[in-house]
Order: structure tokens, then C-alpha cells, then sequence
């Protein structure tokens, strides 16, 4: 049985196949035309894998989980950060047709709780290295939970869960099951905007087009050296074009396990990285790093600089070029679909003012009024799109999706843009009851949630504030019955098990929240005093 999920209607399946944008191939195509080549595939650390060895390790891996009884349509919840055992674990469950969840390294018990819920994995496949997987007392009470789950398999395990000997068991006689190239390969994760963070089902179909069509307009080929430091799992750094760019172009990933200047400058000059992605925080930290003049490397290799995930300035962004040496491109994408480049050729200052245009000329984008009516060229409203490799809903959210798309299939991002003459989206805001943290998400709701577990509180609203390096922090505003100080709100979220860059970065207790006419929470209003107020 296929994973359950909502299918293109059959007229724009047929046109996107006709237009050459659907290939009816699985995914795992991007690492089996590769099998035989001994070009070095990923850098991590001091191991250097071939595409040779990452496809025998996949297929190992594979083979071992379909004798331990895993089959097709069956689903698996993962958590393994920058490690080349990510890619390995991604393309032997693609192998076997079991569709993952990726989390985020960052993710902790209330994450990882909520996506097992959600897909009831067969398998859990995590990392030792994880604080929550040190010893086994939070294991042995998911098993326990999610009845689900019948194999566990732990990187840097010592004992029977180890990972990396079920890797290195050789695979003979393995033959592959991939799902069929329109049913649902894996799950990405959404920025989310509501209590549950939501799952994104993406099809080989859908991926693959976006991955090819990414390479093709940020010319990855197999030159190309990626310096992949955001977070693998996340949409960005994994397709656009990301390391699934990088492979089917037969290009190197190097993997560093965060984006600091630290760590990425010694591997940019030592594996001659000429492309990597960042998010824009971590663009101001390396500036300062090159203008403090501390660091005596060279990042001569580096040609191309994407950015994405949160707004960039344009002032951010023409220092770019002239401080770091290498072009700008800016990237404005989502896990459910759309992304948006600015073109490698386009003028400097489109690359410094918009977020640049869709990727596919089959990209259906509009701006709609609050009525959801289309708004004249140019004025500010929310982005409306679909298209051939955006979703049509999310896992198992019927009442969401009702909300999340109109009727004729459009997915409302939630995000405040505007579109110029030539088609160049400029973000303006967001209307989604989300923070964009530095580029990390954060639902709002699934915090407000949390806090309102707290036995003093009665209220609790989180809201963006304007913050210099990260672009915003959170501020959660709270009506209680006895004062709490700060650093308790946020030991008690940290109890509750959630990942911590989701903890409020301010709390405030307030004797009431303000409401809108309808009796809301009136979010304007309390970003409007913290801009007035700011909390020190
Ligand atoms: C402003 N806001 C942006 C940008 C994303 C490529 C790049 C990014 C993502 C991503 C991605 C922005 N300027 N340049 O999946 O493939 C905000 C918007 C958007 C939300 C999506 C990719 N780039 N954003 O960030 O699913 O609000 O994907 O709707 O994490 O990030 O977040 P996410």
C-alpha cells in the first residue's frame, strides 16, 4: 500500500509529463548513474566517499533492513545531522520504497514525538551522538509509545542497534523496490504556522524536476564543490540544488556541522569549495569575520554564494560580492515546493533587491488580495502558486489543507510579496503566525501550546521582534497567576522536549493580551510595542 497523499489532477500530471518536467524516475536514479564512478561523492571529516562506495553502502543498508522484514510503503523517522550517513540512510530507505521523515538534528523529544505520530515508522534510524539517544531511557519509552517502530538501528552504537555495521554488511543479491516515480518518496518538513508541525509529501516525480531544474539554473556540474553547512535534511541545502544537486551532477559535497566562519574558511581553501549555501545571519558573521582580518585563508575558490531562507538586506547583499569576492545568488524557496532564484547572469542590482523568479516556466505565481482576489502588478498581497513540483497537501490535514489552498489548488504560503514587470518577487512580510528565526522556523501555535501547559500560565502569545543579527528572535508575551522570570519559562519548554531554538528569546508577563474586534489575540499590536518598548 502507497503512502496515502493528495495527487496532482490528471490533467496537469499529463501536461507536466508531456512537458518533459516528470520523468517517471525514482530518486534514487540521481546515485545509481553513478554507481560505478570512483570520483569522490562526499567529504566528511577525514572521509573521503566515492559514488561508488556511497552506492554500495545505500544498498547494503537496504538489504539489511528488507531482511530485518522493512517493505515497500512502509515509513521510517530519521535523525542524523551533517554526517555522509544521512545521504547513505536517504537513498538505501528511497532503495527499499520506505518514505522517511528527515528531522532536524536540532529537533528534540516533543519534535520527534509529534512526526511519529504522524507516519507510525516502521523504523527509527538516530545518532548516539544526539543527547537524546546518549543512553536509552528516551528509546526504550518511544518503542514503547509508537508500537509502530520494530527495528532501531543508532550511528556510533556499540551494541546490536549499530548503523554503521549494517552498512557494511555486504548486499547480495539485493534488488531494489523504489516506489513508483509519481507515488510519495519522502517527507519534508514544514516552517509551519500551526500546533502540530505538518508533513510535506514529496513525490520522486516532483523532487527530481526540482532538483534538475535547479542544477541547470545555477550551472552545478561536475566541477561543482559544495560546502553543505546548513542543516542537510532541510529543502535548501538538499535540493536547491543542494547535495542531490551536487550528486546528479556528479559533483563533491564537503559537510561541515554548523555554517561559523570557524569551521567553513580552513574548508572552503583545503577542498577548494566554489559553492555553498547560507542562510543570512550566518552571511553578516562571515563578513565580520573577513573584515576583523583575524583569518589568513583564502576563499579564492569560492565563485558562487547562495542565500536564502529569511530576508536579506540589499545592503547585506551588495557587500557580498565586493567583501567576500564571489557572486550573489538569492534564494527564496519553500519545503513545499516554489523556489525562486535570481539568475546567474541577471544584473547586479536585481541580484541585490528581489529574491529573484520562479524556476520552472510552468511555476504558477499571483498575488492575492485579502479576499483572495488577484491584485494589480506590482502592489503587496499574499503569494498564491502552484505548479509541478509544489505539493497539493499536507500529510493527514484535512482541515488545514482547506485552509492552506483555494479552490482551484493554489497553496497560500503565507508570505506578503510583490511581483515587478519582469516577474521578480520581492518579499514583503508574512501573514503565517510563524517566526523566521535566522531562517529556523518557528510555529507560533506549537510554542503557545507548550507554554500554556505551565500551571501559572493562563495566556501566552509568541511574537517576532526585530533583531540585528538574526533579522527577528521571539518574544513570547504571557498572562500568569504568579510572576516567571525568563530563564524558567524556558527550562520548563526544555522539559517539555523541544528543540531550542524554538525557546523564547525575551518573555514578558503582561496583565492582559490585547484583542482584535473579533476577539483575537492582536499579534500587530504586541510587535507594535515591542518596537515601541523594546525589552532589555
Ligand atoms: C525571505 N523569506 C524567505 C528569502 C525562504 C530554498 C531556500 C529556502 C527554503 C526555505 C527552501 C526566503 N527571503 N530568500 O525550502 O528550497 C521564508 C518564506 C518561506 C519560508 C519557507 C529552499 N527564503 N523564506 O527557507 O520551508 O517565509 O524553506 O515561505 O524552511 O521561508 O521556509 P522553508
Amino acid at each position: 500500500m502507497p503512502v496515502p497523499f493528495t495527487h496532482w489532477p490528471d490533467e496537469a500530471a499529463a501536461r507536466y509529463r508531456q512537458k518533459g518536467y516528470w520523468l517517471d524516475l525514482p530518486l534514487t536514479d540521481i546515485l545509481t548513474r553513478h554507481a560505478d564512478s570512483d570520483a569522490t561523492a562526499v567529504i566528511d571529516g577525514e572521509r573521503h566517499v566515492s559514488y561508488r562506495q556511497l552506492h554500495q553502502a545505500a544498498d547494503n543498508l537496504a538489504a539489511q533492513l528488507q531482511r530485518q522484514g522493512l517493505k515497500q510503503g512502509e515509513t521510517a523517522l530519521v535523525q542524523l545531522g551533517n554526517v555522509v550517513e544521512f545521504y547513505i540512510t536517504l537513498f538505501a530507505l528511497l532503495r527499499l520504497g520506505v518514505a522517511p521523515v528527515n528531522a532536524l538534528f536540532s529537533h528534540q523529544r516533543s519534535e520527534l514525538n509529534a512526526y511519529a505520530l504522524q507516519i507510525e515508522p516502521a523504523v527509527l534510524i538516530a545518532d548516539r551522538d544526539h543527547p537524546l539517544f546518549a543512553d536509552d531511557a528516551f528509546l526504550n519509552t518511544f518503542v514503547e509509545e509508537h508500537r509502530s517502530v520494530r527495528q532501531v538501528l543508532l550511528r556510533h552504537d556499540h551494541g546490536d542497534h549499530a548503523l554503521e555495521t549494517a552498512i557494511a554488511q555486504p548486499a547480495t543479491g539485493f534488488v531494489a523496490t523504489p516506489t513508483p516515480a509519481d507515488e510519495v518518496a519522502f517527507f519534508q518538513l514544514s516552517g509551519g504556522s500551526t500546533g502540530t508541525p505538518k508533513l510535506i509529501p514529496r513525490t520522486h516525480n516532483d523532487y527530481y524536476y526540482s532538483i534538475r531544474r535547479s542544477n541547470e539554473i545555477c550551472h552545478f556540474d561536475a566541477q561543482t564543490r559544495y560546502l553543505c553547512a546548513l542543516p542537510a535534511a532541510h529543502n535548501y541545502p538538499l535540493s536547491s540544488p543542494g547535495a542531490l544537486g551536487v550528486f546528479l551532477a556528479g559533483g563533491c559535497v564537503v559537510l561541515a556541522s554548523d555554517p561559523s566562519a570557524t569551521l567553513c574558511f580552513p574548508l572552503i581553501e583545503r577542498h577548494q569549495i566554489n559553492v555553498t549555501a547560507l542562510v543570512p545571519p550566518a552571511v553578516s558573521l562571515w563578513l565580520q569575520a573577513i573584515s576583523e582580518g583575524g583569518s589568513h585563508v583564502s576563499l579564492r575558490s569560492l565563485r558562487l554564494l547562495q542565500v536564502g531562507g529569511a530576508r536579506l538586506s540589499a545592503t547585506l547583499a551588495a557587500r557580498i560580492p565586493a567583501e567576500i569576492g564571489c557572486q550573489l545568488q538569492q534564494v527564496f524557496g519553500m519545503a513545499e515546493g516554489l523556489v525562486n532564484y535570481t539568475r546567474l547572469d541577471d544584473p547586479p542590482e536585481r541580484i541585490f533587491n528581489t529574491q529573484g523568479c520562479p524556476m520552472s516556466p510552468d511555476d504558477e505565481v499571483w498575488v492575492a488580495d485579502e479576499h483572495g482576489n488577484p491584485l494589480p502588478q506590482g502592489e503587496v498581497g499574499r503569494l498564491m502558486t502552484r505548479g509541478p513540483y509544489t505539493f497539493r497537501g499536507y500529510y493527514r490535514s484535512p482541515e488545514h489543507n482547506a485552509q492552506a489552498f483555494d479552490a482551484n489548488g493554489f497553496y497560500s504560503s503565507g508570505d506578503l510579496i510583490s511581483i515587478d514587470e519582469a516577474g521578480y518577487i520581492t518579499v514583503q512580510g508574512r501573514e503565517k503566525d510563524q517566526i523566521n528565526r535566522g531562517g529556523e522556523k518557528i510555529a507560533a501555535e506549537e510554542i503557545e501550546n507548550l507554554l500554556l501547559r505551565h500551571a501559572s500560565v493562563i495566556h501566552a502569545a509568541l511574537v517576532s521582534m526585530e533583531d540585528s543579527l538574526l533579522g527577528e528572535k521571539s518574544c513570547a508575551y504571557l498572562v500568569v497567576t504568579a510572576p516567571l522570570r525568563a530563564v524558567a519559562v524556558r527550562r520548563f519548554l526544555r522539559e517539555q522536549g523541544v528543540a531550542e531554538f524554538k525557546l523564547p528569546d525575551r518573555v514578558a508577563c503582561v496583565d492582559a493580551l490585547p484583542l482584535t474586534p473579533v476577539g483575537k489575540v492582536d499579534k500587530k499590536k504586541l510587535r507594535q510595542w515591542l518596537a515601541e518598548r523594546p525589552l532589555t
